[in-house]
């Protein structure tokens, strides 16, 4: 069977060479005549097989004599880049990054305050103060290594888990809860979901959900940076999940062949919702699909904050440097549930997630790394954790238990129908069974003013007017 199919491969071979009148660039060798239709009947010089080169615009590659399909499998696994090991200690000294206790003490503090606004958001919507929230547990080394490995105006397009990169390039904690509550002082003055954050002056942009629509506008923001040639990149976020949406492969097929100055950022977090990577991919996970288009990739340890950090500078430099595109594929894991529309007990082990928790956290992991070289102790840990959780909780407002008169006056304005008997003899206490009855009752467009409203300090909008309480 071998010896027939080589036989077979090598008259192909020999008709493919009358094909190529006029084509070969072997030197020495003037080509007979130039193509032409029908040129596979005219004469042309006689090479060996071995000699002959192929010629396919599409492809530069040796031929072979033998049929092989490749396999998938055919490496085991691209390695995971890491600096540091579960313990904080330094792999290998050459790659210490050697930042300062000051740099790392902000690494530090930026992924606990992080920790702890999460944990008070998602509080705040348990208690039906706020519509929605996604938590960012377990993945805040891969949005401080890698924000702290950008200059201030290169440019973020992020997903939705990403609020760490905000946090440090120093969005204030008020703005967040703004958002959340929909209030205000909210710039987008409660028109999108929570934890769509977005930043011009920040150079953040505006987060949207439908997946991956992210992908082909960040390299389309990269073209034009490479254009105005001012050392500047974008970084693009995505989770393992965005990218099986076509939008991710048009993306990066744009970047490659355009030679976009871009990072491409994955966030490999293990599930996209309830979707495991065992059944959202075959290969061998997002970096492997780099090279499939023409990018140089890199996967790293995202629970290794060092690890992030290194490979996204230099992912940096080259991109300015090269006007290339890069791949880093962080692997982590989501400890918290998707959303708080999530509950991922229905698909995973309490004991899966523990792992994470408790064994192979970031935070924990640069925690030792500080108390391994006397930067950090238990007293000044107690002493942080208490004065961040003062810092988040501090900005948020504590509305009053009974809906407000400006309050009472806009749920006036809601016709009857959309109130489906809900009482509209005021004042009604503000509490979750309330929010929740509202939730099911309104539409979706009343029930964003009546949200804006109840978030307290809202600013809501009736008949074109705007009102501020
Ligand atoms: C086009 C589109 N399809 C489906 C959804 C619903 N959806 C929201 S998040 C999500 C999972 C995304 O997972 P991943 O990209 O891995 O990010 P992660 O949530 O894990 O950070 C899905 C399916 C959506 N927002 N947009
Ligand atoms: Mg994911």
């Amino acid at each position: 069977m071998a010896a027939a199919t080589t036989t077979s491969a090598r008259v192909g071979l020999r008709s493919l060479k009358r094909l190529l009148l006029g084509r070969t660039r072997f030197p020495g060798r003037a080509p007979v005549r130039g193509l032409r239709t029908g040129g596979c009947l005219q004469q042309q010089e006689e090479f060996t097989s071995l000699e002959e080169k192929p010629q396919f615009p599409g492809a530069s590659a040796e031929f072979v004599d033998r049929l092989e399909f490749i396999q998938p499998n055919v490496i085991s696994g691209i390695p995971i880049y890491r600096v540091m090991d579960r313990q904080g200690q330094i792999v290998n000294l050459s790659e210490d990054p050697q930042l300062s206790k000051e740099q790392v003490l902000k690494f530090y503090k930026s992924m606990t305050l992080l920790n702890t606004m999460d944990r008070i958001l998602y509080e705040s919507q348990r208690q039906g103060r706020i519509s929605f929230y996604m938590t960012n547990y377990g993945e805040e080394g891969t949005h401080i290594g890698s924000a702290a490995a950008l200059d201030d105006t290169d440019l973020v397009f992020g997903q939705y888990r990403e609020a760490g990169v905000l946090m440090h390039r120093g969005y204030p904690l008020d703005l967040f809860m703004a958002q959340c509550y929909g209030n205000a002082t909210d710039p987008g003055k409660g028109r999108q979901m929570p934890v769509h954050y977005g930043c011009k002056d920040l150079h953040f942009v505006t987060i949207s959900s439908p997946l991956a629509t992210q992908i082909p506008q960040a390299v389309g923001s990269a073209y034009a940076i490479k254009r105005e040639n001012n050392n500047r990149i974008v970084i693009c976020y995505f989770g393992e999940g965005a990218a099986s949406e076509g939008d991710a492969h048009a993306g990066f097929n744009f970047a490659a062949t355009l030679e976009c100055p871009i990072i491409f950022f994955c966030r490999n977090n293990g599930y996209a919702i309830s979707t495991p990577t065992s059944e959202q991919y075959r290969g061998d996970g997002i970096a492997a699909r780099g090279p499939g288009y023409g990018i140089h990739s890199i996967r790293v340890d995202g629970n290794d904050v060092f690890a992030v950090y290194n490979a996204t500078k230099e992912a940096r430099r080259r991109a300015v440097a090269e006007n290339q595109p890069f791949l880093i594929e962080a692997m982590t894991y989501r400890i918290g549930h998707h959303s708080t529309s999530d509950d991922s007990s229905a698909y995973r082990s309490v004991d899966e997630v523990n792992y994470w928790d408790k064994q192979d956290h970031p935070i924990s992991r640069l925690r030792h790394y500080m108390t391994g070289r006397g930067w950090w102790d238990e007293e000044q840990e107690k002493i942080w954790r208490k004065k961040s959780r003062k810092r988040v909780g501090g900005r948020i407002e504590w509305p009053s238990p009974f809906v407000s008169a400006p309050e009472q006056a806009v749920v006036k304005t809601i016709p009857h129908s959309h109130l489906d008997g809900f009482p509209r003899s005021l004042p009604f206490p503000r509490n979750p069974h309330n929010l929740r009855k509202i939730r099911a009752i309104l539409t979706c467009r009343t029930y964003i003013i009546l949200m804006n409203t109840i978030s307290g300090r809202g600013a809501f909008f009736s008949g074109g007017a705007e009102f501020e309480f």
